[in-house]
């Protein structure tokens, strides 16, 4: 613990973060590649650096994952393909033909999801006709209006916006290349042109899509155009200071592209401060690789290492945990964001996950800041109780009418957005789960509030939400183990004992899921296979420190199984203090975009183990 405590105090930064690498997949340095040369601006020594820790990403058989270890994807294996094209590969190099020959054997293209025919129909690649439309005239649907954007969810909003414009646009740029080797035999039926019964929603929207083909060749021009600069405008003004969107990558790169096809050029501000703010996303490999990073993390580093520096025994007057909490306090949404249109009378005062994104507060961050603030003493207590204050009204305005919490918008939950032909990827809608709520009850218990019905509300929806095995699904980290760890210490600091059957049952469930090595870990294949996944996987120090939580807030102390997995942390660790953790133990949408967070390997050991030795949080005020 002391080993650990000190490889995570020498790693907070000046001002007062902690940030880990934020790792995803290679479609984000395969786009990156592509948005330059869409934009005429791709070097050759990006080219090679990005190049290089592609080709180092390919599997023995030619194909790329979108997690360690997973299975090969195809829109993933295309993308990074075409990108290693662009660095110079050819495409009968082993390595290549390996790939093509794979992609081929999958469908090829045509069976690639809808993202990935996008930037190949940017290049002539793929055929726009054959793409679903998605019309710039959805900005001008009111937001009680179905599928109008707010009914998305914030990032599929943002993405989806500026690729209206770009799908109006249609836009082809010569191609560097020809791609024919991964296209299948045109002649073959495209299964993608087969029609659904109309009865269905698939069906029902594949017609809404097709007379859409038909509506944009008799669109009323004047009507296209104005509606494609009232996009424009929505995205500017939703550029945050330092030129990115959101705080996320995909935002900023079809934002930039989008701008760009309505006549705004590389050296106008904001698409400098666009293009600016995507080179911030990368992160330099010691090899010379360079990694693109899909979003980053410093907000929710630095209040998981609070946390985890406090229950390790820092005292709360700690220099660097004061430096921190300043830091957190100067990070505090005080405007308005999207958030607002279901919200309009809510005052702000949520924190977002990354360094820029006054737009998007979520309310996980939101939580674990307040959470991480209670552990500090700071010289200005008036200040942090102020800045709690505003935290917690805002979460408790922030509540879905089920009485849950999602993670950055109320009652996001239409059926809609999902039917659309063109959401084939990833989650577009933001519904609340169980990890965010329990996050959420968790403060309020610490907060004082066990027994305030909205507090209540939480419980039973949490209580509701448990599986017939035990554990809860794990929406934002890897899996049920991420899950049960966030909701079993929530309700046991609002009170409920450790005799409370649902607790019981997640300890049981814990406890036959237990690798016999004493760790816990699970596969991402959970979310595909919950039967027969759910709590499978090689143990990692991240999900071995989330059964721990649970275990030790359910007064599992002195178990067996607590005994054993401290054992296998302590065991892991290395020399430095720290753990290798190569398996992806965070969510972004589940299965289709996985997360390995790099600092998740320190932080939860630590938090685990300083419960261990020194008891839980907050003891004293349990119950509330
Ligand atoms: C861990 C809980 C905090 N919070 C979730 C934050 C996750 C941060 O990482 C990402 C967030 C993202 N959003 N959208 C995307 C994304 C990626 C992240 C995204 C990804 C691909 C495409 C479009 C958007 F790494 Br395409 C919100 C609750």
């Amino acid at each position: 613990m002391r080993r650990a405590t000190d490889h995570l105090l020498a790693r907070q930064d000046a001002q007062g973060w902690w940030k880990g690498d934020l790792e995803t997949n290679v479609t984000m340095d395969a786009e990156d590649l592509l948005l330059r040369q869409f934009l005429g601006i791709r070097d050759e020594q990006t080219t090679q650096a990005a190049a290089l820790f592609i080709r180092g990403e390919q599997g023995a058989d030619g194909t790329w994952a979108t997690f360690h270890g997973g299975p090969a994807d195809l829109s993933a294996t295309v993308e990074a393909y075409v990108a290693l094209r662009l660095a110079g590969d050819a495409p009968d190099a082993p390595h290549m033909a390996r790939a093509s020959a794979w992609i081929r054997d999958r469908g090829g293209i045509a069976a690639a999801r809808v993202f990935t025919r996008i930037w190949l129909a940017l290049f002539g690649w793929w055929k726009w006709d054959d793409l679903p439309e998605l019309p710039p005239e959805l900005i001008y649907f009111p937001k009680w209006m179905p599928l109008n954007i707010y009914d998305f969810g914030c990032w599929a909003r943002q993405t989806i916006v500026p690729l209206t414009i770009v799908s109006a646009k249609r836009p082809v740029r010569p191609a560097p290349f020809a791609l024919d080797e991964l296209h299948i035999d045109p002649a073959l039926p495209n299964p993608a042109k087969s029609l659904a019964p109309l009865a269905s929603w698939d069906g029902a929207f594949q017609r809404l899509d097709r007379i859409l083909h038909g509506y944009r060749k008799v669109a009323v021009r004047r009507l296209r155009e104005a509606a494609m600069n009232t996009a424009a405008r929505w995205i500017i003004e939703r550029q945050e200071n330092d030129g990115c969107w959101g705080g996320i990558q995909p935002p900023a790169v079809y934002s930039v592209i989008a701008l760009h096809l309505l006549g705004y050029d590389l050296e106008h501000p904001v698409m400098r401060a666009g293009l600016e703010s995507l080179d911030r996303f990368t992160v330099w490999r010691g090899d010379g690789a360079r990694m693109i990073e899909a979003c980053q993390s410093p907000v929710w580093d630095t209040c998981l290492a609070v946390i985890a520096l406090a229950d390790a025994g820092l005292p709360a007057d700690h220099p660097q945990l004061v430096k921190a909490a300043d830091w957190m306090l100067g990070e505090q949404v005080v405007r308005p964001g999207d958030w607002s249109v279901r919200r309009p009378e809510l005052p702000p005062g949520g924190w977002a996950f990354e360094f820029h994104n006054d737009n998007y507060p979520d309310i996980d961050d939101t939580a674990e800041v307040v959470l991480a603030l209670r552990r500090v003493r700071h010289h200005d207590p008036d200040r942090v109780e102020r800045a709690i204050g505003r935290g917690v009204r805002w979460t408790l305005g922030m509540q879905s009418k089920n009485g849950a919490w999602a993670a950055f918008d109320v009652d996001n939950t239409s059926p809609l957005p999902n039917k659309l032909p063109f959401c084939d990827f990833g989650e577009v809608i933001d519904p609340p789960s169980a990890d965010v709520t329990a996050h959420v009850v968790e403060m309020l218990a610490v907060e004082g509030m066990s027994h305030d019905p909205r507090t209540r509300r939480g419980i039973e929806w949490l209580l509701a939400e448990q599986e017939p095995g035990g554990a809860w699904f794990g929406r934002w980290g890897v899996n049920y183990v991420y899950g049960t760890g966030s909701v079993v210490p929530a309700l046991t600091a609002a009170g409920l004992t450790a005799a409370h059957p649902a607790i019981r049952r997640a300890v049981g469930w814990l406890e036959k899921v237990q690798n016999d090595d004493g760790g816990w870990g699970e596969d991402l294949r959970s979310y595909a296979d919950s039967a027969g996944w759910s709590g499978r996987g090689p143990s990692t120090a991240s999900q071995t420190a989330w059964a721990l939580l649970a275990l030790l807030a359910a007064g599992e102390h002195d178990s067996k199984a607590v005994e054993r997995g401290v054992e296998w942390l302590a065991a892991t660790q290395l020399p430095d203090g720290s753990w290798d953790e190569p398996y992806f133990t965070g969510t972004g949408f589940p299965w289709d975009f996985s997360i390995n967070y790099h600092l998740y390997r320190q932080v939860f050991p630590l938090t685990a183990l300083g419960r261990y030795v020194h008891g839980e949080p907050f003891a004293a005020a349990k119950g509330g």
